[in-house]
């Protein structure tokens, strides 16, 4: 498949989608979007591919909504609709996908593009990423699921912090928020992203599916609904051929091969 907006490649089960627009700091305009989700749509179709890792081109990872696609929007569509069919179905897509998606972020994650960070399930920050809730910089409310994801990854007061007043946070401190992972040299961003994301994809990838699912669904459940939904998943897992590779592996003091099924 031919993207214009993102480089995408796929070696060993890893799907390595970059942003693509550097002269513009990687913002999203409509195409990259779509294109984006397109790219995550092959990740879920494709058995082989059992892990994505997002970036950006340059030095940086998004700089978020490209604000001179703003003057068009407002005459042709509303924000709202261009939230519903852009950054709603991205950020969807990328929280239904039954697959882990790695985030290595390489320089500035603003608005949009932190709100894409925060929907990854693993943040790696380059030692040069800055992390700026841009939002209300250009007066507009925090979006892109980042009321929801933001607050949850390092507690309510410091997501006003970055909503009001939009400063930018460094990698070190959102290391210390809990906002990334792990805070890695700019130089050596990539090949550890990587390892990460081969790592990942080595895994039970069906238990990995189940167990987003699980997590994003466990926050607006009662714990005695959460429980039962364990119970759920786990009965879909307990059928896996990755579930009696584990046993199987332990039992015989062995590292498990599994194989995604
Ligand atoms: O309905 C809806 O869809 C609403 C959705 C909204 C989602 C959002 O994401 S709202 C927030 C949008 N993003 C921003 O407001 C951030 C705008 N950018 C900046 O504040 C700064 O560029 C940064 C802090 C990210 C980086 O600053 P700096 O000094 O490192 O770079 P720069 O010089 O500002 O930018 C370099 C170039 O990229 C520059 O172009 P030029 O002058 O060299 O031709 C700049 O205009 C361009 N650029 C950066 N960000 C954007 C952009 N062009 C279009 N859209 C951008 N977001």
């Amino acid at each position: 498949m031919s993207y214009k907006t993102l480089r995408h490649h796929t070696e060993h089960h890893v799907s390595l989608i970059t942003f693509n627009r550097p002269e513009k700091l990687n913002a999203f305009n409509k195409l990259m979007i779509k294109e984006t989700i397109k790219a995550l749509d092959e990740a879920a179709r494709l058995t082989r591919i059992r892990c994505v890792v997002l970036t950006g081109d340059g030095n940086s990872f998004s700089s978020g909504q490209d604000l001179t696609e703003f003057g068009d929007l407002a005459v042709t569509n509303s924000l709202e609709n261009h939230l519903r069919q852009g950054y709603n179905a991205l950020v969807s897509r990328m929280i239904s996908l039954e697959k882990p998606i790695v985030a290595a972020v390489n320089g500035v994650a603003a608005g949009a593009g932190l709100g894409v960070a925060l929907a990854a399930d693993i943040r790696l920050a380059s030692s040069r990423a800055r992390f700026i809730h841009a939002f209300t910089r250009i007066g507009l409310v925090p979006d892109s699921g980042s009321t929801w994801t933001l607050p949850r990854l390092i507690g309510f007061g410091r997501a006003m912090e970055m909503a009001l007043t939009g400063k930018p946070i460094s990698a070190d401190l959102a290391l210390s928020w809990g906002l990334v992972n792990e805070v890695i040299p700019h130089d050596q961003l990539m090949p550890v992203a990587i390892t990460w994301a081969q790592s990942l994809a080595s895994g039970p990838t069906v238990a990995f599916g189940l167990t987003k699912q699980a997590m994003y669904s466990a926050n607006r459940m009662t714990i005695e609904e959460a429980l039962e939904n364990e119970a759920e998943l786990q009965a879909i897992a307990g059928k896996t051929a990755d579930f009696r590779e584990g046993v199987r592996s332990f039992l015989e003091k062995r590292k498990p091969k599994f194989t995604g099924e």
